[in-house]
């Protein structure tokens, strides 16, 4: 059994120190001015960079109206489960007019990570990228010696999110329909206000030049396929580890995923579309904006611009998600050590979208709501305190350790979902396997599923029902990807493994914000190890204190 992720070894730096002030700004967008929720006046936020293995101090103040958390997306923050930042789960809000200090201790991630609010739907407009580069001497072999640039891919609303997100986890509504969408923070020319297109970011290149591109789908609830006309790209990593490259017209990220992206400025030299274009296999309304920013090369041949849009796959093109999700290979197989190949403890968690039966409950309609769960428990959030304190006290009452049906159960009866606050207990270094079985075959369609404080190894994924006899042997023990949030479509399994070697609390939950606030979320509970270095560190000073 590997150890706790380790970063490899490198000279200790320094802690770098950012200051996030969350505040009140206005922009306009989509025709209309809005006041938006941002960090240090920013939209996207600023980003946060790093080398590997560097300790990052986040000085957040809060300046906003109501309490927020932050969360530092995918970075796995060994035994280290206070500054994890999900809302109630490992920590309370920071009020308004509070401060506090995460500390962020980066292991063996590397590329492009990304910082978001973990409560409500802050993270609509509070977000930002996280950049984790590799020492100096390995910098000059691996794709982060290239120029870079991030591109950021956001939801905006012409509704303020906050009252979205109350409306949504109290009555189970439908998702508001996006105004639209930004890269950088521009809508883009296929936007038009009064006959007159919005800004388009762009990016400017050298003939003959290699460039990196940090991509973060930041999206509330849309994957995004993405590309650049004539340019082809090389994928090298996601979600902070490497894949063995490999040459694509195009990408698919979903939301939350991060992905590096390298190519070659090798065309003529003028003026090319990149292009987002959402992908989506539910039946549920999407904004179809196509979102774009310009590739200009600097010393143009010729004054023509290049209008043609890149190829992309058809949104509903469930076959080219597929085969692009099961093409990826990892690349240093950490799996070397880290996957689990021997026997495992299977976790078989019926994802889908129901119905909640109200009876007993306040706060929801007497006709019932809609609602997601895990094997058809949908997670209730604790209200005075977190699942965190609650553990590392032994206060009793506010989770429990058991899943009320098994998956077989879960799956028998698709209407209804129970409310309960139920986490997953692990021993420390249970080598673990989780199967992905999506339910609700049809509407609402897949699910990006990620897991905090750890990544893991996508082993198996396919269409119908997993079969626990025969499946398994299909598995890619080889060199599987390594990622933090796996993706289920919505007529399938998939199955990720890893070593439970991080104790603490750690939230896993469906990347779609709607989905996560109906209770598509649950939690691992990963028990303190025999040995010092396999506990949890002690409760710091200063956490956030509970209630309102
Ligand atoms: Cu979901």
């Amino acid at each position: 059994m590997p150890p706790i992720a380790q970063a490899p070894t490198t000279p200790i730096l320094p802690p770098v120190e950012y200051k996030l002030v969350v505040e009140q700004a206005n922009f306009t967008k989509f025709c209309e001015t809005r006041s938006i929720l941002t960090v240090n006046g920013m939209y996207p936020g600023p980003e946060i960079r790093v080398q590997r293995g560097q300790t990052v101090l986040i000085h957040v103040q809060n300046n906003g109206a109501y309490g927020i958390t932050i969360l530092l997306h995918g970075l796995k923050q060994p035994r280290n489960p206070w500054f994890d930042g999900p809302e109630n789960v490992t920590q309370c809000l920071i009020q308004p007019r509070k401060n506090f200090t995460y500390e962020v201790i980066t292991s063996n991630e590397i590329g492009t990570l990304w910082w978001h609010a973990h409560s409500d739907w802050s993270r609509a407009t509070i977000h930002g990228a996280f950049v984790i580069l590799p020492p100096p001497d390995e910098l000059q072999d691996s794709p982060y010696q290239f120029p870079s640039h991030n591109l950021i891919f956001s939801t905006w609303f012409n509704q303020d999110v906050k009252e979205i997100s109350d409306i949504i986890a109290q009555n189970g509504t439908n998702i508001a329909e996006a105004a639209g969408y930004t890269l950088n923070g521009f809508p883009g020319d296929q936007v038009t206000c009064n006959n007159v297109s919005e800004p388009t970011y762009n990016i400017t290149v050298k003939h003959g030049e290699t460039y990196l591109l940090r991509i973060v789908n930041a999206a509330m609830h849309e994957g995004q396929y993405f590309g650049i006309t004539n340019h082809n790209l090389t994928v090298v990593a996601r979600d902070a580890a490497y894949f063995k490259p490999f040459s694509s017209e195009y990408v698919l990220l979903a939301p939350g995923q991060t992905m590096d992206v390298t190519f070659v400025a090798n065309q003529n030299q003028s003026q090319y579309y990149m292009r987002f274009r959402y992908f989506d296999d539910s039946a549920v309304s999407t904004n179809t904006q196509n979102t774009t920013g310009y590739l200009i090369y600097s010393d143009p041949v010729e004054d023509v611009v290049n209008t043609t849009f890149p190829f992309l796959p058809n949104a509903t093109d469930n076959t080219t998600a597929f085969t692009f999700n099961t093409h990826l290979r990892s690349l240093y197989s950490r799996s070397d050590t880290e996957l689990p190949r021997g026997d495992v403890k299977r976790v078989v968690l019926a994802v889908q979208v129901d119905y909640l039966n109200c009876t007993g409950l306040s706060d929801c309609p007497s006709t019932g709501r809609q609602a997601a769960s895990f094997n058809r428990i949908s997670f209730a959030y604790p209200n005075q305190t977190n699942i965190l304190e609650a553990y590392s006290n032994g206060i009793s009452g506010v989770y429990n350790t058991t899943y009320l049906l098994s998956p077989n159960e879960a799956m028998e009866n698709a209407t209804y979902a129970y409310h309960g606050t139920n986490v997953i207990e692990l021993d420390y270094g249970d080598p673990v396997e989780i199967v992905f079985q999506a339910v609700d075959f049809g509407p609402a369609g897949g699910h990006p599923l990620h897991l905090h404080g750890y990544s893991f190894f996508q082993v198996g994924m396919n269409n119908g029902t997993f079969n626990s006899t025969t499946d398994p042997a299909s598995y890619n023990l080889d060199d599987p990807p390594e990622m933090n949030i796996a993706v289920l479509l919505g007529s399938g399994w998939t199955a990720v493994r890893f070593f439970a070697n991080n104790p603490g609390v750690w939230f896993m939950h469906c990347h779609f914000e709607s989905h996560v606030s109906w209770g598509m979320a649950t939690a691992f509970i990963v028990k303190d190890g025999p040995n010092e270095d396999h506990k949890m560190r002690a409760r710091p000073k200063g956490m956030p204190s509970c209630g309102s």
